[in-house]
């Protein structure tokens, strides 16, 4: 992983990051990489990883049924559609529709997916491979999630399991974000700055740049490198209020995180 202050850190700002490795080693990362989670977490609230164990095949198909699903024709697609936040299951667009005065460029397909058996059948049946492909994603993902708080527990002194049992048996959710063309980009975000409610976000992206991250002020791109995510602390372990968020402009056509 990597994106955090220090000199060899400053790639995270000159956008050419190297991300912070090993993550994926049976007996958790090295102490070298859990001095840097602790860094990238104080500091930034942001890091990248890679050598993650989530497999290339697994996040390949995931960013192409992604594109084939916002690819359908709109009314495949709208068989997914609801306006009510309470579905566990939905395509929607910007952020609230029923409650937001102005709304961002984005459409987005929601899904829970823990325990993954109480809500597949819920899941888009179109294209066909898409229960399948994003089924194995989700559940690699959340043995890499597992392994992140693990190594967080750790970078702040604490039992490996800690931050594990201290959320029993959690939730996870997985939204493809959508970024269609936009006529007027001047005019709109894809989404705006804004923190992530929960406690741990695995934000995977597409090669269209365009996140940016929050530092002192400034807005930092994160231009994407393959196969690598960019892990975010959510509200709910951030022990301050948060310096950071993210924001995606709308461009000319983003695809998934
Ligand atoms: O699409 C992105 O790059 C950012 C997505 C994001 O921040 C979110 O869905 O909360």
């Amino acid at each position: 992983m990597s994106q955090i202050p220090g000199p060899e850190y400053l790639a995270w700002q000159a956008n050419t990051s190297s991300p912070l490795e090993h993550i994926n080693t049976p007996q958790g990362p090295p102490q070298k990489v859990i001095k840097e989670i602790a860094e990238a977490c104080k500091h930034y609230g942001f890091f990248q990883v890679k050598n993650h164990g989530v497999p290339k095949e697994v996040i390949d198909k995931m960013l192409s049924i992604s594109r084939e699903f916002f690819h359908l024709p709109e009314s495949e697609r709208m068989k997914n559609y609801s306006d009510d936040p309470m579905k566990t299951t939905r395509l929607s667009t910007s952020f609230n529709v029923k409650t937001e005065k102005v709304s961002n460029w984005r459409d987005y397909l929601r899904l829970h997916c823990f325990p993954l058996e109480d809500y597949i059948h819920e899941w888009p049946t179109n294209p066909p491979s898409f229960r399948e492909d994003v089924g194995k994603y989700c559940k690699s993902a959340r043995e890499l999630a597992l392994r992140l708080l693990e190594a967080i527990s750790e970078s702040l002194g604490l039992e490996r399991g800690y931050i594990n049992s201290a959320l029993g048996k959690h939730a996870q959710h997985l939204a493809i974000n959508f970024y269609p063309p936009c006529p007027q980009p001047e005019l709109t975000y894809g989404l705006p700055g804004h923190a992530d409610p929960n406690v741990i976000t695995i934000l995977l992206q597409d090669d269209v740049p365009g996140l940016q991250v929050l530092k002192e002020g400034k807005w930092i791109a994160v231009n994407p490198i393959p196969h690598t995510f960019i892990v975010n602390l959510g509200d709910q372990i951030q022990n301050r209020p948060p310096p950071i968020g993210c924001k995606s402009r709308a461009g000319p056509e983003r695809g998934i995180s």
